[in-house]
Order: C-alpha cells, then structure tokens, then sequence
C-alpha cells in the first residue's frame, strides 16, 4: 500500500470512528430525549448532529469536493454563532429521522470525494488536513454530548468497561521541570489545528508539578477543611461566583445522611473513588484547592513542557510516553470507560521526568488564558480559534476519557469560560521553586 493509500485508510477509519460514536450516543435515546433541552448550557442532542453533518457538507462536500449543496437550506439553523445554545431548541430543527438521513446523505458524498482527494496539493487536501479537521470537529461534539448524557436526568443508558486499576501509589508526589527552553507548539504535526501553531521556544523558569490529578480524597480534604467557606483561599472572582452559585462540592457529588459521598455518573450513583481524579470542578474551585494546597495550577507552558520535553534529547515529544499515538494501555481516551482511571493506573503513560496521567482521565484547568502563540496564522476559519483569543477563557490540556485520541495530542488546546463545570475537567497543582541549575535565572 502506498503511503497515500494507507493515509487515505487511516482517515476513513477516523470518519467511521466518530460516526459510530455519535450514532451511539444518540441512538440510545427516544426521540423525545433528542430534542430535548437536558441543560441550558447545552444543545439538543439532535441539533449536535445535524450541525456535525453541517460543518461536514461546507468543508468536504462544498469546499473539497467542490459539489453543489446537498442541503443549502439549513446553514443558518446550524451555524453555531447565530444561536445560542439555550435557544436551539426553539428552532425548526431537522427531527431524528431527518437529521440522521442528512448526516447520512453527507458522509456518503464524502467517501466519495476522499477516494478521490489526492490528500496533498493544496492546504486544506494536504496530508488529509480537512479529513482529518472534520474527524475532530465530530469527536469534539461527541464529548460535548456525552456531557449532555451526564446532565441529563433518567435512567442510564451508557455503559462500559471499569477503567484498569492503579499499578503504582502516585498520590502526592511530585516532580521539578529544570528551567530552560523548550519547543511547545508545532508546524510538523499534520492534523494539528491552527492554534497548536507554529512551534516556537518558550524559556519557563524551574517549577514543580504534581506527579498526578488532585483526587477526590485529596480534594475532600480540601472540603474538610472548610475550603468552599474561606474567602481568602479563593480569588475575588472565584468568591463571588462560590456565593453566587452556592458552590459547597464537585457538580453531582451528594452526600448521603451518614456523611458518606456519591457521584452520580450517567444516571448512576456510585460511591466516590478516593484514588480517582476529581472531575467537574470550574477554574474557581480548582484555584482555590491549589492556594488551600500551598501551591498553585500550572501555566499551558508548564503543562506543555511536563507533557513534552524530554531533557535527554531536549526535544519536545508528540505525546508525555514518545511520539507513537496511544494505546489502550497508555492513556484512557475515546470513551472506553465512562470515567476517570484511578491515579496510577497507566504507568506506561508517563512522561519522561514521571509524570503521569497527563494525556486522557480528565481534562486540566490551567492558569493561562487562551491567547494566539507568536506567528497564528487563522486556518481554515477564524470561528475555530480567533474569535475566541482575548476572550474570558482558560485553557485546559491533555483530553478527558471521553476525548478521542484524534482530537488530543501533547499541544492539542481546549479552552472554557473558568466557571464551567459540566466539561470532564479536573487539574493537577504547580509550585515555583528556587532554580539550582545551570542556566536557571
Ligand atoms: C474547542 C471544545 C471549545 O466545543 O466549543 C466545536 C470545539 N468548535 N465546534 C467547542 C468546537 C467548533 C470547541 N472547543
Ligand atoms: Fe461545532
């Protein structure tokens, strides 16, 4: 097979991937459920869908392929900067059975123009960028309705495998990052989007980082210690917004009368894992446990370089284990489980200085706000990233196990207002440290 030919396999797979997963996802559901408004912070399922099929007709049918609209109709209803999500159910949505037609109408346009792409040439084609930009515009929105699933009410309908169990006690360790430059971002990585470049040297000065996410054990401590009652433990902004949404604990924790502590999760109440990353949190709570923790969260930067440098080459690696793609054994992505593994449980995961977790479990707030590395280019459009540059947005790295590994690499950036918590976010703590090294300063 020639390199083209196993690009053009691997893309396809991609497509297929993602397709099965949003047919999952909805699929489950009566049609009722899918045009219903489970959270004003979120579409109805159906309108993901459709939208999914939109953003696919205009970039491969229409702009790729050059074919004339399979529905020229409903660009306006799917665009998602026309309405908000809270309204979206008011609109003439295409119903299940239209939408599915249409998704269906599409891809099938689709395989036809990929058969024919010579995947290079021009930028959209090269290397299968637009293919591959349309894989992750689905899998994104499939996290995004499978954060509709947890919110939604009612008896479950997901299920999966119990993540694997910890093979190493990792709970409070640390590591030191030397200071130094290093490369974060990239101009190689073929299906990167365009914030992720170009790849340029950043110097960050010595600091530390927790070995793995702050636990729900480690953050009932945190509880425990009347840490949500403390206004000095919270930013100005982090205290205004725990009074004003009365935030006392992680959304969909409940304590039972005995004092002990539930989760639901996908209509199901468990008991809460200690040793598991704490998930559900906003960047306000988040801040506040690093303060109450004597530390702080780290910066993108500092994510970036734990994630990707390895002092041995002083090069930036793809992923915290190397540049090979993940495995079922290095990271817990794609929707295998429908939670966080325990903390410890992907030894084969770790960076090179050991840290651990990094890619995969929970997405993890940073203290950095979203904002365009030196040389952006905007591409293909300036409602992916640009838009949002300069907006009230942190960003959060390393994907969630609902993430899938198309749409999650070591510079890969996701970003949410920092009062969010129905994203599958949690986070890890940083400290300074007085920098021994040579070249430190
Ligand atoms: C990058 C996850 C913030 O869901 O708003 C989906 C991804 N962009 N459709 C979002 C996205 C356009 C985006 N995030
Ligand atoms: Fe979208």
């Amino acid at each position: 097979m020639s390199e083209t030919e196993a690009l053009r396999t691997e893309l396809a797979a991609a497509l297929t991937r993602s397709r099965a997963r949003s047919a999952a996802l909805t699929d489950c559901l009566d049609e009722d459920e899918l045009v219903a408004q489970h959270s004003r912070l979120m579409s109805p399922l159906i309108w993901d869908l459709a939208h999914i099929g939109n953003q696919e007709e205009l970039w491969l049918v229409r702009d790729v392929g050059g074919r004339e609209p399979v529905r020229s109709d409903i660009d306006e209803l799917y665009d998602a900067f026309k309405h908000a999500r809270s309204n979206r159910p008011q609109l003439p949505l295409l119903g299940p059975v239209e939408a599915r037609t249409y998704v269906g109408q599409v891809r099938d346009k689709v395989w036809d123009i990929l058969d024919t792409s010579p995947l290079r040439g021009n930028r959209l084609e090269h290397d299968g960028f637009a293919f591959a930009m349309i894989a992750q515009h689905e899998q994104q929105h499939a996290e995004t309705m499978l954060a509709t699933h947890q919110l939604r009410s009612g008896h479950a309908v997901l299920a999966a495998a119990a993540p694997p169990a910890p093979s190493r006690r990792v709970v409070g360790g640390e590591v030191v990052i030397a200071a130094g430059e290093f490369t974060m971002g990239t101009s190689t990585e073929p299906w990167a989007l365009d914030n992720e470049r170009p790849a340029h040297r950043r110097h960050v000065p010595a600091f530390a980082i927790d070995v793995a996410p702050v636990t729900n054990e480690q953050y009932l401590a945190f509880i425990a210690d009347d840490g949500y009652d403390r206004p000095e433990l919270w930013s100005d902004r982090g205290w205004a917004h725990r009074m004003e949404a009365q935030l006392v604990a992680p959304e969909f924790w409940e304590r039972d009368a005995g004092g002990r502590w539930w989760r639901r999760r996908f209509g199901t109440m468990t008991p809460l894992r200690p040793d598991q990353p704490v998930m559900h949190v906003c960047y306000f709570e988040a801040e506040a446990y690093a303060t109450w923790a004597g530390k702080r969260l780290p910066t993108e930067a500092e994510w970036e370089k734990a994630a990707r440098f390895d002092p041995d080459t002083e090069r930036s690696r793809r992923f915290p284990w190397g540049d090979a793609d993940p495995t079922d054994s290095s990271a817990n992505l794609g929707q295998r489980h429908l939670e966080p593994a325990d903390v410890g449980a992907y030894p084969a995961g770790a960076s090179p200085a050991g840290v651990h977790q990094l890619i995969g479990d929970v997405w993890e707030w940073t203290s950095s706000s979203f904002e365009p590395y030196p040389g952006f280019e905007m591409f293909p459009y300036a409602e992916y990233s640009q838009v949002f540059f300069g907006g009230d947005y942190r960003v959060l790295r390393g994907g969630s196990f609902g993430t899938d590994s198309v749409a999650c690499r070591g510079t890969f950036r996701n970003w949410d207002h920092p009062i969010r918590r129905q994203i599958f976010a949690g986070f890890r703590c940083a400290r300074d440290v007085l920098d021994t090294t040579r070249g430190g300063r």
